[in-house]
């Protein structure tokens, strides 16, 4: 298969972000997509295309307006008011302040515009979030021409990210982009399978109402895990979207044969939905060896996932999503890229 990339993302690089009460600098770096493109050329997938230039009318078609707007202007107001580093978020509308106004200090609107400080800015990252969006529908665009696969290289990753809110290293969510692209292009319904150790809450949000995406998560326990303010299994769906919607929380330290039955039932509901195309949020941060997760999968699990996605035989998508260990992120990522071609 096919795999669209850009060095675009090398831009979006030095970022610090605040874990467990500390800065540090951020897991989410461009190593990691450095690191896949290698080994899918090591691994001779196929071969490595550029992506076109997409409007960002389709960014605009799940996110609101206002909130992609807002992105490419970030960094430069955070210069314009005396700031450097890298710029987030630290205070949000949360229950009992005002939801309802849009201030004018670029930290505020950091805050309006997210959910967590996760989503953090430096020179070139609307550059990169710019190239990511494009790296997906370009590689959506090859899958709708005809190719059995194809696999979108983004960075940044993009399933945290919900309509009005970015968070989690996220910021356009690519495979929703991608999702609602196929349904404007031909497809009837699309599924959504998203196999990230975290909940995509973003995706989730914004096909939550909708019947004609079916989107299904595996995760860590939201009781436990991020982002833990959604992700539970009695979360099914809403008016038209009722029934299209499910979870498979997991404990920490979820090894891969619980892990792989979460997957089965999830490819069980797949099938039954009789998508036209499947489009696979693809984090390997489910990991044993993953530095900010707890699941317990390993190198040879990878290609095990590829096989079951490429036995829906139904055309794919890959959207990389998370993963942090990143010595080994190349040889998991394209794991599941061969594991489906292998099949
Ligand atoms: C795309 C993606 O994988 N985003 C993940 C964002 C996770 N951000 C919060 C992580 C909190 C981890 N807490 C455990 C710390 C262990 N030192
Ligand atoms: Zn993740």
């Amino acid at each position: 298969m096919k795999t669209v990339y850009s060095p675009k993302h090398l831009g979006h690089s030095g970022n610090v972000e605040l874990i467990a009460g500390a800065m540090v600098p951020a897991f989410e770096k461009p190593s990691r997509a450095e690191i896949i493109k290698a080994r899918v050329e090591s691994e001779r997938l196929g071969a490595i295309v550029a992506p076109a230039d997409h409007d960002l009318a389709w960014a605009k078609k799940v996110h609101r307006a206002d909130f992609v707007d807002f992105l490419p202007t970030v960094y430069d107001r955070w210069l314009a008011e005396g700031r450097d580093g890298t710029a987030m978020p630290m205070t949000w509308p949360t229950r009992g302040l005002r939801g309802d106004v849009v201030p004018k200090s670029t930290e505020a609107l950091l805050g309006y515009y997210s959910f967590d400080a996760g989503a953090t800015f430096v020179k070139g990252t609307w550059e990169a979030i710019k190239s990511s969006f494009d790296v997906a529908l370009t590689a959506a665009g090859l899958v709708k021409g005809g190719e059995r696969a194809a696999f979108a290289l983004c960075r940044p990753p993009g399933h945290h990210a919900g309509d009005a809110f970015m968070g989690g290293y996220c910021f356009i969510n690519n495979a929703a982009v991608a999702a609602h692209w196929f349904r404007e292009n031909g497809a009837s319904r699309v599924s959504i399978l998203d196999v990230d150790y975290h909940h995509g809450n973003g995706t989730q949000q914004i096909f939550y109402a909708r019947d004609d995406v079916q989107v299904i998560n595996l995760h860590g326990d939201p009781q436990v895990e991020y982002p833990y303010f959604l992700g539970y299994a009695d979360e099914t769906g809403e008016g038209a979207g009722t029934g299209f919607n499910h979870n498979y929380p997991m404990p920490f330290g979820t090894p891969w044969a619980k892990w792989n039955e979460a997957l089965e039932d999830g490819c069980r509901r797949l099938a039954s939905y009789k998508p036209d195309i499947v489009v696979v949020s693809l984090g390997v941060d489910t990991f044993e060896k993953d530095p900010i997760s707890k699941f317990k999968l390993t190198s040879a699990d990878y290609p095990k996932i590829g096989k079951r996605i490429a036995a829906l035989g139904l055309p794919t998508l890959f959207v990389m999503e998370g993963g942090y260990a990143v010595d080994e992120i190349g040889v998991n990522a394209v794991g599941v890229l061969t594991g489906f071609e292998g099949a």
